[in-house]
């Protein structure tokens, strides 16, 4: 019996597809080193938005490009905000996206957030990128999070679910544009990161 490659989605909420628990121990360990290395290269910082608001989420990238926030608004750049080339897309992170998303471009980035103990993320939709039919996929490391999903517009009902360490998400279709946001982190819930927190990764493909 060989290794299973392709992974089926344990629920789906309005089109997004969740795969509980799909990645294992050793493996978040691994995405977690493969991380620090990123994070020594792209320090993480903290975006302001365009209305000069300090967001409680720290971030950083890999790829060929990453996502920036400053006065001047929201895009993807060639070069962390203090300057210099993002990292490669770690390899252990390649290889979820190859097996949540494998008939789709290459991913040319990855967001990386950092949700200390206070941190959450409003409603808001990803539309940054440039092509819509490529799906994002999102892996949820250390701390559960209350992901909220809302509609295509603002506004409206919403669904919510605890993302917990190791679980993957992936948004395509008509669910690439949906409203989306993290309420809160349940502070102390998981062991992976020595300091507690909660890292989201996002693969895109941006350009
Ligand atoms: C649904 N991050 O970085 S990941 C983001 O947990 C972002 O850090 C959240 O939203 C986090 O933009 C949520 C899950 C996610 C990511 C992208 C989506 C859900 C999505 C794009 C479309 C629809
Ligand atoms: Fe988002």
């Amino acid at each position: 019996m060989v290794k299973k490659l392709e992974a089926k989605p344990t629920v789906t909420i309005r089109g997004v597809a969740l795969f509980q628990g799909l990645l294992s121990p050793g493996e978040q360990v691994r995405i977690v080193d493969d991380l620090r290395d990123v994070a020594r290269d792209a320090p993480f910082f903290r975006p302001v938005t365009s209305r000069g608001q300090q967001m409680s989420v720290r971030m950083t990238s890999a790829g060929a490009v990453g996502w920036v926030s400053d006065r001047r608004g929201y895009r993807y750049q060639e070069t962390h905000p203090e300057g210099g080339q993002w990292p490669p897309i770690p390899e252990s992170v390649r290889a979820v996206w190859a097996r949540v998303a494998p008939g789709a471009r290459a991913p040319d980035s990855c967001l990386v957030n950092f949700y200390a103990e206070t941190a959450r993320m409003g409603m808001h939709q990803d539309r940054d990128e440039a092509d819509f039919d490529q799906p994002v996929v999102s892996i949820s490391l250390g701390d559960d999070a209350l992901f909220r999903i809302g509609n295509l517009t603002r506004g409206g009902k919403t669904e919510s679910v605890w993302l917990r360490s190791g679980d993957v998400l992936v948004m395509g279709g008509a669910a690439r544009l949906v409203f989306h946001g993290i309420d809160r982190i349940r502070p102390g819930s998981s062991t992976l990161l020595p300091e507690g927190g909660r890292i989201n990764l996002t693969l895109r493909v941006a350009r």
